[in-house]
Order: C-alpha cells, then structure tokens, then sequence
C-alpha cells in the first residue's frame, strides 16, 4: 500500500469493519495530498493506541509525577489526542493546552510547574525565542523533558531547543496512517528511535526499486500494522527515508530501532548530481544560530536549463549580513559539494506556519516563481 491508496479510497473505502465498530477518527492535511489522510478507531484500536503513546511517554522517562503540557491541537490532527490520552493513561497530570499563545504557555510552564511538555519541533524553537523575548531563563522553569516530532527536524535543532530550554528533547516518529504517535520514540539514551515491533513490522526497501534493503541501509520505511481493527496497514510505503537496525541499546529494550528520518522520499531532490535533503542544510543554518534565526525556506527553481538550490534565511539583529551570508554558503558548499545561494531578510520577514512548518518550496515548473517571490520578500522586508 501506499499514500495513493488512502487518497484514492477517500473518504471511507479502505475500512474492514461496519461503521458501527468505529468510535473516532482523525485526519492530517499532510503536504504530499490535498485529499486529507484519514485514520479510523474501533474501541479496541483506540485503547491498544493510548498504551503505545503512554509506553512513549514513559520511555523518554515520564512517570506519574510529572505534569505535562500538550503543545498540539487535540483537533483531527493525531499529536494532540494521541498524546494527551496516553498522558491520562500514564497517569501524569495533563494540561491539553492546544496550539500557539507561546507567553501564555510559557505562563504556564511556570504556574503549574510543568517538567515535560509534547510539542512539534518548530514550536520548540518558538517557544525558545519567546524566552528571550520575555527575559525569561530556563532556571525559572521546571522542565525536564520535552517529546517533539511529526515534522523533520535536524540534531542541531535539538542542541538550540536542548540548550535554551534546559531539557533532554527526544525525537518520536509517527503517521496517521498507522495510528498516528505511537509507532517509535527515543529513550533516554537519545539515540536512534525505538520501533515497536510487537506492534508494527518494519521493512527498508529501496524507494525506485521495491528491492528489501538490509540492516542499516538507508531506504524507505515500509510498516504492516498488526494489531489494526478498523484500517489496517499492509507493508504501507510510509515514504520516509531512514535506516533500521537490531537494538543494542543499553536501556535494555530490544526489538529493531530507526535512525532519526532523513526526510520524505520526495523531499529529496537531485541538485546537480548530487542527493539533497532539507535537513543537511538546516543542520548548517543551525551550526551558524548566532547569525540565523530559527526561520528560514529552502527553494528549488530553474536557472536556465539547470536545477538551482537557494536558502532564504532570517538574520540576527547586529550581524553582518555579508559575512554571514559568505559563511553560510561556504559551509553549505563544503557539507553538499555544490554551491548553494544564501539569501537574508530581517527577522520576522520571512512567512511563518501554525503547525508544521513548511520548509521547501519547489518552483522548478514555474521559472518565474522564484524571481517573482524573491521581489515580493525583497520589497516585504524594505517596507
Ligand atoms: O505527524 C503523527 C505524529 C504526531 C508523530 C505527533 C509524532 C508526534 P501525520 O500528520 O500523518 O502524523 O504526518 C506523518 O510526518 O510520514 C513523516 O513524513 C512526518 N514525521 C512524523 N514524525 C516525524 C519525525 C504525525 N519524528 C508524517 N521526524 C510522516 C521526521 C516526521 N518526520
């Protein structure tokens, strides 16, 4: 199975059981479809996928004590509601905050003295920036922990979050195809995603030709659900590039492990020759934090007859935009091997997202797109 599948057999065509059985659905607007992707619970799929997110949470080392903030909406998306059961079925102390207001939920960080919060990972640089903004100091908060993912984010990000925050933030994977969060998370040796095998049976293949990779070779996530009710996954090409591999990890589980996600398959485009994936460039921006804000958008457009990748990225207060802009690319060109042109704006210039962010634009259809867009910001950020 694969993505065209759910799109093609919208809105209901894929369930295996009568509507009676359901209880709960939810729904990602995902950014490869327009259709939504949908997921379906019986009674029992909800239940088993509570305990998967609360075995999550207890593995980043969570217990009842702890007092946990849910950054995401407990809308269709499945972060939100994925989370927040898993919390109550933990029995840590849930605050179902929701999405945005970052002073008010760092308000509340320091009213209810919340130690671990699940946020997406473009949210946890927001809610660091608002710290600064707001004077406040990691020693004011009693954060321990943070859970982040459902968007590709790079170690980097995770050093910036770590640092600012005073927390050990730990990567989890999931999609709302195989239940949503749930499917794999870092303990806490932070290193490599445990997969839950009893659960979902992963495959590597290779994406162009279907062949089953092996161990620790880099290919594409394939997972059969096996324990689904209502819609259930078979050897579903997930997209996802990543490797897999048996577990040694000293924390003592066992079962196979992912690395953290290289990006979507289609997020990898070849730039003149060579594989590009967003998160090497993020990597580089993120090496640079005390040049470049946490915001920035990578574009793929045509210059000619060739395939050209640009960074538009926000500038700090007080830089020197020449120099940045010259370490930047040279940094790009020696970690990509091509040359790569760095664009700044001030901060706050640069358009920003709720919810996931969006980090590529590929204008390689449009040759006027990039040219057009590159004015419209120019004349933005001089207004
Ligand atoms: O994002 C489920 C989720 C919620 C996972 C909360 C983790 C935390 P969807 O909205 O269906 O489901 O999006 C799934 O997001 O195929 C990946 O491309 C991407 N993704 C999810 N987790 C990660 C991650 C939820 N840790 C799609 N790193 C997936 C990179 C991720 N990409």
């Amino acid at each position: 199975m694969d993505k065209k599948d759910f799109l093609e057999s919208f809105p209901d065509k894929l369930l295996c059981v009568e509507h009676a059985e359901l209880i709960r659905m939810h729904a990602t607007s995902g950014t490869s479809g327009h259709r939504p992707t949908c997921g379906f619970y019986t009674r029992n799929d909800l239940e088993t996928w509570e305990y998967l997110c609360a075995r999550n949470l207890g593995a980043i080392g969570m217990t009842k004590n702890d007092v946990f903030q849910n950054t995401t909406s407990a809308g269709l998306f499945t972060g939100g509601f994925g989370y927040s059961q898993g919390c109550t079925r933990l029995g840590a102390m849930l605050i179902p905050f929701g999405p945005g207001n970052t002073a008010r939920q760092l308000e509340f960080f320091q009213a209810f003295k919340v130690t671990s919060f699940h946020a997406i990972p473009s949210f946890g640089l927001r809610l660091a920036e608002v710290m600064e903004e707001e004077e406040i100091k990691k020693e004011d908060l009693f954060l321990k922990y943070a859970i982040l993912g459902a968007e590709g984010w790079a170690e980097s990000t995770r050093d910036t979050i770590e640092a600012r925050l005073g927390i050990k933030a730990h990567d989890n994977y999931g999609l709302t195809e195989a239940c949503g969060p749930g499917v794999s998370v870092e303990c806490q040796e932070q290193d490599g995603m445990h997969l839950w095998t009893d659960h979902f049976y992963p495959e590597i293949i290779d994406p162009k030709t279907g062949e089953v990779l092996g161990e620790g070779e880099t290919g594409e996530l394939v997972l059969t659900s096996l324990w689904k009710e209502a819609l259930p996954i078979f050897r579903y090409r997930t997209g996802d590039m990543t490797s897999l591999y048996k577990s040694e990890c000293p924390c003592g589980r066992t079962g196979y492990m992912i690395s953290r996600i290289k990006g979507r398959k289609d997020d990898m485009k070849i730039i003149k020759g060579v594989n590009i994936y967003p998160s090497m460039i993020e990597e580089e921006i993120f090496n640079l934090s005390e040049y470049f804000s946490d915001i920035f958008l990578i574009v793929y457009h045509t210059v000619g007859v060739y395939d050209q990748v640009s960074v538009n990225v926000e500038i700090r207060e007080g830089v020197n935009q020449a120099k940045a802009k010259q370490e930047l690319e040279k940094n790009l060109r020696e970690a990509t091997f091509i040359r790569i042109e760095v664009n700044t704006f001030p901060k706050g210039t640069l358009p920003r997202q709720e919810g996931k962010a969006i980090r590529v634009k590929d204008l390689r259809d449009r040759p006027e797109g990039y040219k057009g867009w590159l004015k419209q910001m120019n004349k933005k950020s001089n207004s």
